[in-house]
């Protein structure tokens, strides 16, 4: 039997659907998962031996791709010094003033252990900051599994979330409403309906939990203009963005397309942790002095910047700070998604592509989708026989047609042109 269908009989055996997050198990594509025994560069390598060019890269975290020497090293002297101690330590700062640096909006950051963490905790500090309870995501954001955010759009704009998954009492959630992305109309009268009670707005710039939707430069306007006018914070969900899509995050890119512009509150993590347990939550020093131990919003952490995590993340962030860097990674995105659509051309299969930096998206569909309504109208059977099809010629996409891909620094022009081949065999 082949190891991979071994192993993962074994783990369902010990672990819920054998993974320890549920995208893993590839129950939207069908299949096998395959178990990781080592990532080089811009490549792991299943337990059958097969590799694969990457491009999950952990989902995001692995910029640099996987073992990158100055990381490493970082880890490694780091780990040699103290796994954790429960004490400050130099390093949580350094890398809070190079966050800090990076992001203008942000004045001071707290880190913790995981995105959910990091949106969980800007939610509690939005609503402790305001006195307000209401708060808005959109339809096709992801923003981690706390309660208040796996809420489904109901139905308008009066009915408050309905959860999206058992566990959830309706108490929690009955403050939550779900609009849907990229339409101003909704947002006009969410505040005018709402204004008052709204504590936060917290979107994903760009949703690549969509598989990649841009949030539309207008859209992004006239929420931040609601959120002043009416008191409410706006939160970016930069987990997957932040330091992915350019060295300042989102944020960067919608400052130049909106003069001025700057959330109040932004979530980090993923690439900040380079593949480590972290992420971070940052804002104002006004809004972040509302946080335990100043302030009367409580969030804590027993491995919150823990030391080997801050290393790594550290190492990370040092390195896509060399120049040309995002430069570098952005023309070998877009080398790969001109590619892919050159490819569906020729093959006359519609097909539409996005990318930002080190991140991109594709759809089976000829325009590129605005909304999760309509990414959800691809043809899945479709996409999964052209996942299957890369999979099996080792190309490496991710298992569910609403998730992004990631390039890494490590991925050479032979790594793309060797993906475009599969992509011209599967495409046909
Ligand atoms: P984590 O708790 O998984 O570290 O972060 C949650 C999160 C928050 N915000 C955004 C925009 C995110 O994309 C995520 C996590 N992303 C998923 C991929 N779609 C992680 C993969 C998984 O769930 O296994």
């Amino acid at each position: 039997m082949d190891r991979n269908q071994a192993l993962f009989d074994r783990a369902r055996h010990v672990i819920p659907g054998g993974v320890n997050s549920p995208v893993r198990a590839f129950r939207a594509v069908g299949g096998t998962p395959r178990f990781i025994t080592r990532g080089e560069g811009a490549y792991i390598f299943d337990a059958e031996g097969r590799r694969y060019i990457d491009y999950i890269g952990s989902w995001g975290p692995m910029i640099l791709g996987h073992g990158h020497p100055a990381v490493l090293e970082a880890v490694l002297s780091a780990a040699r010094e103290g796994f954790s101690f429960g004490a400050p330590t130099e390093r949580e700062v350094e890398l809070a003033e190079e966050i800090i640096k990076l992001v203008p909006s942000v004045e001071q950051v707290r880190l913790v252990s995981s995105g959910t963490e990091a949106g969980m905790s800007a939610i509690r500090l939005a609503r402790g900051a305001t006195g307000r309870s209401k708060i808005i995501k959109f339809d096709g954001c992801y923003h981690g599994h706390a309660d208040a955010l796996l809420v489904k759009a109901g139905s308008g704009l009066a009915t408050f979330g309905t959860s999206t998954s058992a566990g959830v009492p309706p108490e929690v959630v009955q403050h939550t409403l779900v609009l849907e992305y990229n339409n101003v109309q909704q947002i006009e009268e969410a505040f005018a309906l709402h204004g008052a009670e709204i504590a936060c707005v917290m979107i994903e710039p760009i949703a690549g939990n969509m598989n990649f939707v841009r949030a539309q430069a207008p859209f992004v306007q006239r929420i931040r203009e609601l959120c002043t006018k009416h008191g409410a914070l706006f939160v970016f969900d930069e987990v997957m963005t932040g330091f992915r899509v350019g060295l300042h995050s989102a944020q960067g890119l919608y400052g130049r397309l909106i003069p001025g512009f700057k959330p109040d509150i932004s979530v980090f993590g993923k690439v900040i942790g380079g593949g480590m347990p972290l992420a971070a939550f940052g804002a104002s020093r006004d809004i972040m002095a509302q946080l335990a131990p100043l302030g009367g919003v409580y969030q804590a952490g027993t491995l919150s910047g823990n030391p080997v995590a801050t290393a790594c993340g550290l190492a990370t962030l040092r390195e896509i700070q060399k120049p040309g860097f995002f430069e570098a990674l952005g023309q070998r995105t877009r080398q790969l998604v001109d590619g892919l659509q050159a490819v569906a051309n020729e093959n006359g299969v519609p097909f539409s592509v996005d990318a930002e930096g080190g991140m991109f998206g594709f759809f089976l569909m000829k325009d590129l989708p605005q909304n999760y309504a309509t990414v959800m109208t691809t043809d899945k059977e479709r996409f999964n026989r052209f996942f299957h099809g890369m999979l099996n010629a080792g190309v490496y996409l991710a298992p569910a047609l609403y998730e992004a891909g990631f390039v890494s620094a490590a991925h050479s022009e032979a790594d793309i042109d060797a993906t475009l081949a599969a992509a011209r065999l599967a495409l046909k």
